[in-house]
């Protein structure tokens, strides 16, 4: 049996890639801090099994002791501080866990147990002020936020821990995706949370912030099969993970309304510039033509799909609260 330990488990992509592992009959170790209210929500259909280990990327002996202990075969680094605005009012902090966090991992994995294969969910963040379109592995990074740039120092660390100690380490740099299990500070799920509210009478505005930046939106389920890809190849490299399509969040807004058929979306929404960030990153759009080549993947969910199970999935819960 193949072992794997997922770091960010109680996360969305966490608890997709813990379901995506047990379906291949792996045993998943998930590392999870401590914390004074239960963050175990999204894998509570499957905590009984999974094994939870303690730990923090801020705390390098908990993370090593960990690899040490469960010598997984897998590694898969989904834990960061993850949400662009925090990045702006807890810089520091972010450095600590999305930069630093994964020197901590590698070094854990170098020290502990080197055979381990390991990701590093890089992000589309990276590119930021676009210098090219579409954005492939090739396209030069230009961070616009704390975030960015920590995400960027895990990235080139992942890089060079793979050229210096010759550990199968590699970087997924992957656009936006979302699901029902999305945080709802996030722009999709609030946008879908709130459809769901006002349809029902529970909510009467959605106060967005930049309503025409674009991303590339995929389905967080279909990119999971991506990141376990990229640990079965032979070679280890880094990957650009994306739909290849790209639409503003005013788009996703007027789709997600017609999902429960408002149309005069328009005058449910209003934008306030304090939802705007200090650098904004304009348009995200992949060129996953590598993944296709060699991983063999493809995004399965178009863009329409996503936000109706985003959004029905919002009615179902909202009508229960
Ligand atoms: P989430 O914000 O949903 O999950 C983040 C996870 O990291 C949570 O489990 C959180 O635990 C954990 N975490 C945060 N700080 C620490 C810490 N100090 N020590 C240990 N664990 C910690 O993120 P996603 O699931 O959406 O994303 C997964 C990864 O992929 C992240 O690294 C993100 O930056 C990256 N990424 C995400 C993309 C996306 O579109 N979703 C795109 C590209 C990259 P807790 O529950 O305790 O807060
Ligand atoms: P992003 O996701 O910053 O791309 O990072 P987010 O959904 O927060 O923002 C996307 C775009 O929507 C605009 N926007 C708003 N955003 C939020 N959160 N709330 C609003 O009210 C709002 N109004 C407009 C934003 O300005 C932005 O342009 C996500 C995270 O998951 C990262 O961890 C990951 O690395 C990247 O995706 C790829």
């Amino acid at each position: 049996m193949k072992t794997a330990l997922i770091t960010g488990i109680t996360g969305q992509d966490g608890s997709y890639m813990a379901e995506f592992l047990l379906n291949k009959g792996y045993q998943v170790y998930g590392l999870s801090r401590r914390t004074s209210t239960v963050t175990t929500e999204r894998i509570s259909h499957i905590i009984d099994k999974i094994k939870i280990v303690e730990g923090d990327l801020v705390d390098q002996h908990s993370l090593t002791h960990i690899i040490k202990d469960v010598k997984p075969q897998e590694v898969y680094n989904l834990a960061a501080q993850s949400f662009v605005p925090s990045s702006f009012s807890q810089p520091v902090l972010t450095g600590e866990i999305t930069a630093l966090g994964v020197i901590r991992m590698l070094e854990a994995v170098r020290i502990g147990y080197p055979k381990a294969k390991f990701y590093q969910a890089s992000s589309s963040e990276m590119f930021g002020k676009a210098q090219e379109v579409p954005q492939s592995e090739k396209t030069p990074f230009y961070p616009r936020s704390p975030y960015g740039v920590a995400k960027l120092y895990g990235h080139w660390i992942t890089v060079n821990y793979r050229e210096s100690y010759n550990l199968f380490a590699v970087s997924g740099i992957c656009f936006n995706h979302e699901s029902p299990r999305r945080g709802t500070e996030f722009v999709t799920r609030k946008i879908s949370q709130a459809v769901a509210r006002i349809k029902l009478g529970k909510q009467k505005k959605l106060v967005l912030g930049n309503i025409d930046a674009k991303r590339d939106w995929g389905y967080a389920l279909d990119y999971m099969e991506a990141m376990w890809l990229m640990l079965q190849q032979k070679k280890a490299q880094d990957f650009v993970i994306g739909t290849g399509e790209t639409h503003s969040v005013k788009e996703f807004a007027k789709l997600a309304f017609e999902v429960v058929g408002i149309n005069n979306w328009e005058d449910y929404i209003e934008v306030n510039r304090t939802h705007f960030r200090p650098a904004e990153v304009d348009l995200l759009i992949a060129d996953n033509t590598k993944a296709k080549k060699i991983l063999k993947w493809q995004p399965k969910t178009s863009f329409r799909k996503l936000i109706d199970i985003m959004v029905k999935s919002d009615l179902e819960r909202e009508a229960k609260v």
